[in-house]
């Protein structure tokens, strides 16, 4: 008989979908965790019945929330690992999967600890910086630099319709950090008082563009119009290999419940709401990737993505070509 998922791996993917967790490098490692005790959990006995549980503990998770890649690359991580695994013991595929899992998790925190210590040599004393959602990578740079003794000050976004900005002050604020709240809407007014703009990432394409909160975009092109840096700090494994093959990024669409009253909008049927929770900045608007590998400009992406996916890109690729047929060639 096949081991039913837990209750416990049911609710970190019900969490994230709820996003009770969120934001990428949280996302990446709840699933992470889930499938260490998905792995803990199984009572099967058999291999086969093993990748069978594991894959669908995967595709449960991938299938929560459909944009930020860190979700999937942090799941293909632990998936690659397994599917290397040369042994006709069972506890060697379990051990494999607890070990992958913990390494990710591990990777992600120290990731988030390079990019403060990359990030925070760019800000200088007495910076104005605007930041947008809640991102822990972004946050990471801006409170190591206020720790190094910067004295700098900082505006944050609302970032409606679901205010993750009230996060982020809150988080800022704990850590001494002088913040201020403002609209969405006052980012043009402010722009030309600030210094620089930091960002997270919920997914890096091969060209360098970044999808992140929506919004980001707008924020983006007031920087450049205003002539402040703006920068994106992004662990590597937001950068998604399927870009490579020329795959586009999903935008997520949230309920209409989030931007409008329901009931209102049941009494004027003819009004649409869409509400779109991510948004793509062109590389061009972007003065760098702070990533725990080092600073990179946005057109490096493609190198990233090479250096830390060429075997997964590869194989994708293999794949999809052997399914292509021979007619479509000249
Ligand atoms: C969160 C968001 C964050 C990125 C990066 O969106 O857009 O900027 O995920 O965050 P949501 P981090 O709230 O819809 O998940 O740096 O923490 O990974």
């Amino acid at each position: 008989m096949e081991t039913m998922i837990s209750r416990e791996v049911v609710d970190i993917a019900r969490e994230i979908k709820e996003m009770k967790i969120r934001g990428a490098g949280r996302i990446a490692r709840a699933a992470a965790k889930a499938l260490k005790i998905a792995a803990e959990n199984y009572r099967g006995k058999t291999i086969e019945g093993y990748l069978r549980y594991i894959n669908a503990v995967a595709r449960l998770l991938i299938s929560t929330r459909p944009t930020a890649v860190s979700l999937p690359n942090a799941v293909t991580y632990i998936l690659s690992r397994i599917e290397r695994v040369e042994s006709t013991s069972l506890a060697d595929y379990i051990s494999v999967t607890v070990a992958a899992a913990e390494e990710f998790i591990e990777y992600s925190k120290n990731a988030v600890k390079n990019i403060a210590l990359i990030g925070s040599g760019r800000i200088s004393d007495g910076d104005s910086i605007l930041t947008h959602c809640n991102s822990s990578a972004a946050l990471s740079v801006i409170i190591e630099a206020w720790r190094s003794g910067k004295k700098i000050q900082v505006y944050a976004t609302e970032t409606r319709p679901k205010y993750q900005g009230h996060i982020t002050v809150r988080q800022l604020a704990e850590a001494g950090v002088k913040v201020t709240l403002i609209p969405d809407s006052a980012v043009r007014l402010l722009m030309k008082k600030l210094d620089k703009v930091i960002v997270g990432a919920d997914t890096v394409a091969a060209n360098g563009a970044v999808v992140n909160k929506i919004g980001t975009s707008q924020l983006a092109l007031a920087a450049k119009e205003a002539n402040v840096d703006f920068f994106v700090a992004a662990e590597t494994y937001k950068f998604s290999p399927a870009t490579v093959l020329g795959e586009l990024v999903e935008i997520e669409e949230r309920p209409a419940a989030e931007v409008i009253d329901l009931e209102f909008l049941r009494a004027h049927p003819n009004i649409k709401v869409r509400n779109p929770a991510f948004d793509v900045t062109p590389p061009e608007y972007i003065d760098a990737i702070i990533t725990e590998r080092g600073l990179i400009p946005p057109q490096a992406a493609y190198l990233v993505l090479v250096k830390e996916y060429g075997w997964a890109i590869t194989d994708h690729y293999l794949k999809a070509t052997s399914e292509i047929s021979d007619e479509i060639l000249p």
